[in-house]
């Protein structure tokens, strides 16, 4: 019988993360579930865990030795992960560039970038030794394109794009697979987040027009990841009907 493969879920606390974890339980994956917010990692805990063996990690992306400490702890029985799902980001403002804020920047950049490193750099080499493993980076159209305000946030998710294509390039002696999804308009948290609590402004941007769901995304992930060995998904863009670019989205308002 085949092993239950063990996936770690960065950013699993909300959103596109929350939804995978959900439908990856429901599937019989041993998971590992990360983020920042306690309660929500133990709620997790406790409603997958009724399925499925689920490990939570509350650790920073941000802060490199937590990063390390949390992966090197895990227990032995989620200490061989089988699937990385890079995740957990967000954007923070939305501004022009020269009115843009400093911390904002450093927020994107370093969860968004830096954080994703640490998490596969903690991650990686395990998989190197034992020549197998499928690391899933999540994207965004914004790593395709660029859209005006959204400068520092797009030039981060444009950094995960080349992170990814050179994660390919490196890792493909070893038979890692490596690929991206890059969703358009996604409803989560992320807008709420972006114009930090204003739930107003964060529910206009999703009105008028259908936006995807964290359940389609995680459909998508859980798709790529029970494709047959021979088969990666390397590069996926995926937008509601509505939208054919990040400034032209159909809306009945
Ligand atoms: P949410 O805000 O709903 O979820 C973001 C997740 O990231 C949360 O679980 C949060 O957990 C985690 N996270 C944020 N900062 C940190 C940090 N410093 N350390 C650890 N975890 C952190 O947003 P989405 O689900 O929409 O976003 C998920 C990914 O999808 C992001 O990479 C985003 O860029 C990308 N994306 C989103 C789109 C959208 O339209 N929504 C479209 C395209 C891509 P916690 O706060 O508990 O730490
Ligand atoms: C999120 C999609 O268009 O809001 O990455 O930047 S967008």
């Amino acid at each position: 019988m085949e092993k239950t493969q063990t996936v770690l879920v960065t950013g699993a606390t909300s959103g596109i993360g929350k939804a995978t974890a959900e439908l990856l339980a429901k599937h019989g994956f041993n998971l590992i579930l990360c983020g920042r917010r306690q309660e929500r990692l133990d709620t997790l805990q406790e409603y997958l865990g009724r399925n499925t063996d689920v490990h939570t990690l509350n650790f920073d992306i941000r802060d490199k030795e937590a990063v390390f400490k949390a992966i090197e702890t895990l227990p032995a029985s989620f200490s061989q992960i089988d699937v990385l799902i890079n995740n957990a980001g967000n954007a923070h403002g939305l501004d022009t560039i020269d009115e843009g804020s400093l911390d904002d920047w450093d927020a994107m950049l370093d969860i968004n970038v830096k954080g994703l490193l640490y998490v596969s750099k903690a991650i990686v080499p395990q998989m190197v030794k034992r020549k197998s493993g499928h690391i899933v980076n999540i994207g965004s159209t914004a790593g395709k394109e660029v859209y005006p305000k959204g400068n520092v946030y797009c030039a981060s998710k444009h950094a995960v794009d080349a992170i990814n294509q050179g994660m390919r390039l490196d890792l493909n002696a070893y038979g890692i697979r490596v690929g991206a999804i890059n969703p358009g308009l996604v409803e989560t948290e992320f807008s709420n987040v972006r114009f930090k609590g204003d739930s107003d402004r964060a529910e206009k941007v999703y009105q008028g027009f259908q936006p995807l769901k964290p359940g389609d995304i995680a459909d998508i992930i859980h798709f790529t990841i029970t494709r047959p060995y021979h088969v990666n998904i390397a590069d996926l863009v995926v937008m509601p009907t509505a939208q054919a670019s990040s400034t032209i989205v159909k809306k009945e308002l």
